[in-house]
């Protein structure tokens, strides 16, 4: 929290406003007449492992000010300024064993004075230490916006362009802090075990605010989801119904609705071109060794789309500023792991630093990164550890598996062929041996970006259930995205046609999924089948990190095993539409002493001796012994 007390304007100083007034655009709102008007972080703690923070102060004709703060402990070590004269940018260095507490910062210029109240918060007991998603995990990914309607209070709020407007498929439906917390036991009893929302921050763009990927203000959760205590209270309701938090982070770009955007803080905080320009979208560009220089500086320059200004993280006031946002929200909301977007249309080499800024807080913390790519090859270049020639470690302990998603949409509608159907996850697992830690990859069968799994497979419960056994069983740990329990539609190719709302998320709707009576059949077929997949999982650390064994496809079927010293499960894939005899005589090296094998999803029992029939279009997942 930081207070501000406030000393009345010299002419002077209302002179420069009103030329800031008429040169730059900028107002000053007049409810907050101070001359500091922002200082960010809005507070901070003791005993980080970086000692030292950058404090992000706003206000007319700043730059020469002069500061001084009295406090034990803690020093100014420098003020930073850029060409723009309304921002400073102080770092304090905070000595370890520094008592938390309350301390003044009082800014001085000629007659014109501010004190402001700043905060130095004690840290959770082992804050440093805490622990992250692992590939034990499950992880749950919604958008909060179409999730569940918790707080109706709230779908309109004076001040925010965009209030609720649910029959329009890319406008706010209200969905909001408050309802995902309401839904946390239902994401528990599915047996999900982390769970990502996309972003929440302030989002005040005039349309598409609801995506919330085009940021205008880092440091507030925007009031249409709720309040920054409430961020707090999810987690704290996440943690004690077994879920861990990932946050979503995007250094890449900000909103255009961003208040820096009335008054840039330096001609480089953003990538600026004579006219607008966007990226080249070819990510592929960071790891071709015959790339042409023009063609990376486009792809990391150029901007994403006209309403994300591209920020340049190469400006290090810029840089600290970022690295601080997400500091201050793992420790203020206590977040258990990081998702960071588009990671490739930033400068590789600074989003390694970033991502490493922020793991030196946080030694466990697990980083998922987006990195959109269709080759083993370039993502696992992407994985940290990879050994890369150049030396390129990202600091991402995870990637997610766009190629796996791909054959997941393709295989199971297709005709088996050398390498077509089934021998696509063949010949994609066959490539493992680039990944510094398939363990870590993260699967999915579709995302909030992506045409929803049910389109792939245009809503087949056996082949949608195909899906989820082999997300499930395979190496890496699984991403399942809100709706795909439910088979929920989608359309394909559009993004509002990717991020339908949750039924019965909202008090109107005519049913409410989050309930067995609210589902249809076709729907409970699937939700149980995955809640029984997911909860075998959980408990069962063969089909987190087990070793994975996979058997050359053969007539429309495909074996592959996970095994560890406790536990051995056959996976057995029939992508025939008629049902199959699978002869065993070719799994000796796994079954060798095993008779039996329990399906895991009916409990029924198999007897391992010459062939095990399986039912066309179907996955046996057997607990072999
Ligand atoms: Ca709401
Ligand atoms: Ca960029």
């Amino acid at each position: 929290m930081i207070l501000v007390i406030n000393y009345p304007y010299s002419n002077m100083k209302k002179h420069i406003l009103l030329a800031l007034i008429i040169f730059s655009g900028f107002q000053l709102n007049a409810k907050t007449q101070s001359w500091v008007q922002r200082v960010e972080p809005t507070y901070w703690w003791t005993e980080m492992n970086q000692s030292e923070f950058q404090l992000m102060l706003y206000g007319a004709n700043l730059k020469s000010a002069e500061i001084s703060i009295s406090y034990p402990g803690v020093t100014i070590v420098r003020k930073s300024v850029t060409d723009n004269p309304n921002y400073l940018f102080l770092y304090l260095n905070v000595a370890k064993g520094t008592l938390p507490g309350k301390f003044n910062i009082e800014l001085k210029k000629g007659n014109h004075m501010q004190t402001i109240v700043y905060e130095l918060k004690k840290r959770r007991n082992g804050s440093a230490v805490r622990k992250s998603f692992t590939e034990a995990d499950a992880v749950y990914l919604l958008m909060p916006d179409r999730f569940a309607n918790g707080n109706p209070a709230n779908d309109s709020i004076a001040g925010y362009i965009q209030g609720v407007h649910r029959e329009i498929p890319g406008a706010r439906h209200g969905g909001d802090i408050a309802g995902i917390i309401s839904k946390i036991p239902y994401l528990a009893e599915l047996g999900v075990t982390a769970l990502w929302t996309t972003p929440l921050f302030d989002n005040n763009d005039s349309a598409y605010s609801y995506h919330h990927y085009a940021c205008s203000d880092y440091y507030k959760i925007d009031p249409r989801f709720g309040r920054n205590e409430d961020y707090a209270r999810l987690s704290d309701v996440c943690h004690s119904n077994g879920l861990k938090l990932i946050i979503d982070v995007v250094p890449n770009h900000c909103g255009s609705s961003h208040w820096w955007m009335k008054d840039i803080p330096a001609k480089n905080w953003f990538n600026t071109w004579p006219t607008y320009t966007s990226s080249n979208y070819r990510m592929t560009a960071w790891t071709d060794p015959h790339a042409a220089e023009s063609d990376k500086y486009r792809l990391t320059h150029g901007w994403f789309a006209p309403n994300m200004p591209d920020l340049n993280l190469q400006n290090p006031l810029l840089f600290d500023y970022l690295r601080q946002v997400y500091v201050f929200w793992i420790e203020t909301a206590n977040i258990d792991g990081m998702r960071v977007d588009t990671y490739p249309y930033n400068d590789i080499k600074t989003a390694a630093r970033f991502v490493k800024s922020i793991r030196n807080e946080y030694p466990n913390m697990n980083v998922v990164g987006e990195c959109w790519i269709k080759t083993p090859a370039e993502i696992a270049y992407y994985q940290s550890g990879n050994n890369n020639k150049d030396g390129f470690d990202s600091q991402l302990t995870s990637v997610m598996d766009f190629c796996l998603k791909d054959v997941f949409s393709a295989a199971f509608n297709e005709p088996e062929s050398w390498d077509g159907g089934l021998a696509r996850f063949y010949l994609l697992y066959a490539q493992d041996f680039v990944y510094s830690n398939p363990n870590m990859i993260m699967n999915f069968l579709d995302n909030h970006d992506i045409d929803r799994y049910s389109t792939a497979v245009k809503r087949d419960v056996n082949k949608f259930k195909m899906g989820l056994a082999m997300l499930i069983t395979t190496r890496g740990y699984p991403q399942i995205y809100y709706g795909t329990e439910i088979m929920l539609e989608g359309i394909p190719g559009d993004y509002q046609g990717h991020r339908f709302d949750f039924p019965g998320g909202w008090v109107a709707d005519k049913r409410n999924a989050f309930t067995a009576e609210g589902r249809t059949t076709a729907d409970n077929e699937v939700f149980n089948y995955l809640k029984v997949l997911l909860n075998y999982r959980k408990n069962n650390p063969v089909l987190q990190n087990g070793m994975m064994k996979q058997f050359i496809p053969e007539n429309g079927l495909y074996v592959y095993f996970r095994s560890n010293n406790e536990k051995t499960v056959m996976v057995i894939v029939n992508n025939n539409t008629e049902a199959k005899e699978l002869n065993l005589s070719r799994f000796g090296e796994i079954l060798s002493g095993k008779s039996i094998g329990t399906e895991i999803t009916t409990g029924k029992t198999y007897e391992l001796q010459n062939s095990v029939s399986i039912s066309g279009k179907t996955v046996l997942i057997l607990d072999v012994h």
